[in-house]
């Protein structure tokens, strides 16, 4: 509706959408999943326009999943864990090599977990942050230790091209439109610890099945 595009965009209601991720028995739906990523895109989009290549990425890859939700097979990805056990016993994931299923669920949500473990250390960073210290570092330091490894080095380098016209850290908090930077704190330690359940969730799912490493 016209009345909520007018509410400005507010990274508190996107971290708790990564509430609504977790089911009783601590599977992941897919689905919230899913919409936690939109919103986290959102947020990325309008910290300019240099960031487009990134979000050109994650729109991509939330795509092909929403394809997978919406498509005949779609009750088979209601929970994260469900769709592993789908596309293996299907053979619908490559393994080794890059083959006939370049779309899979199983690599292409592998992508965005990669994505949520920078995002946490980033954010852990940020919580933790003083006035003076650069969001650019605490993002490529967050990047070094996630991300990185499993880009080549063009991405690498366009990557630390973008982190360095980041803003800094009062415009970014205002960008995140929380509040105060006392309630920034609070309101990310509230969130990490569900951010960083869904991303351990996920991570020994796919350690258990070898998945870590699909091409
Ligand atoms: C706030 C600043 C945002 C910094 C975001 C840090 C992540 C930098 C990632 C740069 C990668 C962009 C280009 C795409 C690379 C793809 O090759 C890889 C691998 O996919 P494949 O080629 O195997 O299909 N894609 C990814 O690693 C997924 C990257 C998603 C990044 C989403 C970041 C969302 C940030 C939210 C901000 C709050």
């Amino acid at each position: 509706s016209v009345a909520s595009e007018d509410q400005k965009f507010c990274l508190r209601e996107v971290l708790d959408t990564f509430k609504l991720c977790l089911s009783e028995n601590k599977e992941v739906y897919l689905q919230q999943y899913v919409t936690g990523w939109r919103g986290l895109v959102k947020f990325l989009n309008s910290l300019g326009s240099v960031f487009g290549f990134i979000s050109k990425d994650a729109v991509n890859k939330i795509q092909i999943l929403v394809n997978h939700l919406n498509g005949e097979n779609g009750s088979q990805y209601v929970t994260i864990q469900s769709m592993v056990k789908y596309e293996l016993e299907n053979e619908l994931v490559d393994l080794t090599k890059r083959g006939s299923h370049p779309e899979s669920g199983c690599r292409t949500l592998l992508r965005l977990h990669r994505a949520l473990r920078w995002l946490e250390l980033f954010l852990e960073r940020l919580r933790t942050s003083t006035e003076d210290s650069k969001t650019s570092v605490m993002c490529s330091e967050a990047y070094n230790e996630s991300l990185a490894p499993h880009h080549p080095w063009v991405v690498r380098k366009a990557a630390g091209m973008a982190f360095c016209v980041l803003p800094g850290r009062p415009a970014f908090f205002e960008v995140m439109n929380v509040g105060p930077p006392e309630q920034v704190v609070a309101m990310l330690g509230e969130a990490l610890p569900l951010i960083s359940e869904v991303y351990q969730i996920t991570e020994e799912l796919y350690a258990q099945h070898n998945l870590l490493d699909l091409p």
